[in-house]
């Protein structure tokens, strides 16, 4: 039988480079969309063909992990082999301002995708995907971070993936479903949603360079985090449905970095170093080369609770999926950093030829 997956989130940074992989694995890709009032495909866009197409592998489909109708529809009419539920409210701050959305897709909306399988009768035939995540960790009980490390969730959207891991569990055990949770630490690529840390980063620092932008605010700069690449993660979604048995697995790089370090590494890759003064919300960072000010802290990022510090330990995905990621983190640092100069460059050429001084 040919493989069928169903990719909730397919917009988003992984379900775009999960589709990629997917298909050229020769997987019939399905993914579920939002009805959004403008595009939100850019990701996939180069995997998406006109829907006459002949031949054509990957077909999106309108739906949302809060229309459980629409998800059991959805499930009935595509019969897919593998279902990979990486659709979530995904953004840890954003979740203290909408809690209950958060925990109506993070949490309920797994629930209604394992039910919409449950439904249709295919608990003993498709596979399911969730994606977990080191937020669960939170407040870390141990360090490095493993599948036996206890939980302890330190915000909305913690707290809902936390509901999720254990619904995964549940039917696991409860109706023999091939479920896995991939406990998966952060990861990013040039694909990046660019309000999380590492791509506002590069981002701001690329336009910086270009004159585009002055400065870049942002909260926390002790915070530590385990940072991979999502390509390499991917890999590790796939993998786990391809076991004899359902299992979860904690995917991290085992390296970690400070969001002052990775402003740091970041800035070099863009020919430019930083050089810091004050303390706290005084904190700064200038240019060295200009002395102008260039990073400084806004307290508007802080988190009513913070996770201050995450550091995964992978050896059970190592020895059991023989996985091993192949970019390292200055790879990926440079990848985003040069990504996003090329873009604040296009955009530098656009502005002159708007004022026009190309004219
Ligand atoms: P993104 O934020 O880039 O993508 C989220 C996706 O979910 C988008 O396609 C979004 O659609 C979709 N979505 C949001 N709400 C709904 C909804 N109500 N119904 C249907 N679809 C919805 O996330 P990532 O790709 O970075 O992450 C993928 C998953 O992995 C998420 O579940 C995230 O929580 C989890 N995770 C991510 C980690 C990381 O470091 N990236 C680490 C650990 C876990 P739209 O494009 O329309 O907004
Ligand atoms: P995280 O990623 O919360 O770990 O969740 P994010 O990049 O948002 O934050 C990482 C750390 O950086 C600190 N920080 C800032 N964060 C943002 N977004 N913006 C800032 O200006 C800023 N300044 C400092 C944060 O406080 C935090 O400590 C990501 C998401 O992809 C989740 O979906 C996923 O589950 C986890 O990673 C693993």
């Amino acid at each position: 039988m040919s493989k069928r997956a169903l990719i909730t989130g397919i917009t988003g940074q992984d379900g775009a480079y999960l589709a990629e992989f997917l298909l050229e694995k020769g997987y019939e890709v399905h993914g579920l969309r939002r009805r959004a009032s403008s595009f939100n495909t850019g990701r996939i866009d180069h995997l998406v063909h006109d829907p006459h197409d002949e031949g054509r592998n990957l077909t999106l489909h309108y739906g949302d992990l809060t229309d459980s109708s629409n998800l059991i529809q959805l499930v009935r009419e595509i019969q897919p082999t593998e279902v990979y539920n990486l659709a979530a409210q995904s953004h840890v701050a954003v979740s203290f301002k909408s809690p209950e959305y958060t925990a109506d897709v993070d949490a309920l909306g797994v629930l209604r995708m394992l039910e919409a399988i449950r439904i249709n009768g295919l608990e003993r035939k498709t596979r399911f995907y969730q994606a977990s995540t080191s937020e669960l960790y939170g407040e870390v009980q141990e360090t490095p971070q493993r599948e036996t490390t206890p939980f302890y969730p330190r915000s909305p959207y913690a707290v809902a993936k936390l509901y999720a891991y254990w619904i995964v569990v549940n039917y696991r055990e409860s109706y023999g479903m091939y479920g896995c949770n991939g406990i998966l630490f952060n990861h990013e690529s040039p694909l990046r949603g660019e309000t999380f840390v590492t791509r506002k980063i590069t981002l701001a620092l690329a336009r910086i360079k270009a004159g585009l932008q002055k400065c870049l605010y942002l909260g926390n700069m002790d915070a530590k985090r385990d940072w991979g690449h999502a390509r390499d993660y991917v890999r590790m979604q796939w993998l786990m449905l391809q076991q004899e048995e359902p299992d979860d697995y904690v995917i991290a790089s085992g390296e970690q970095h400070s969001v002052r370090s990775f402003v740091e590494i970041a800035a070099a890759e863009l020919d430019m170093a930083i050089e810091w003064s004050g303390e706290g919300v005084n904190e700064v960072g200038r240019n060295a080369a200009s002395g102008e000010i260039i990073v400084r802290v806004d307290p508007m990022y802080f988190r009513p609770a913070e996770v201050e510090t995450l550091l995964g330990d992978a050896s059970k995905a190592r020895e059991k999926l023989k996985w091993v990621p192949e970019i390292p983190f200055s790879e990926l640092v440079r990848e985003m950093a040069q990504a996003d100069w090329a873009q604040a460059q296009r955009e530098a050429r656009a502005a002159a030829f708007d004022s026009g001084a190309e004219g």
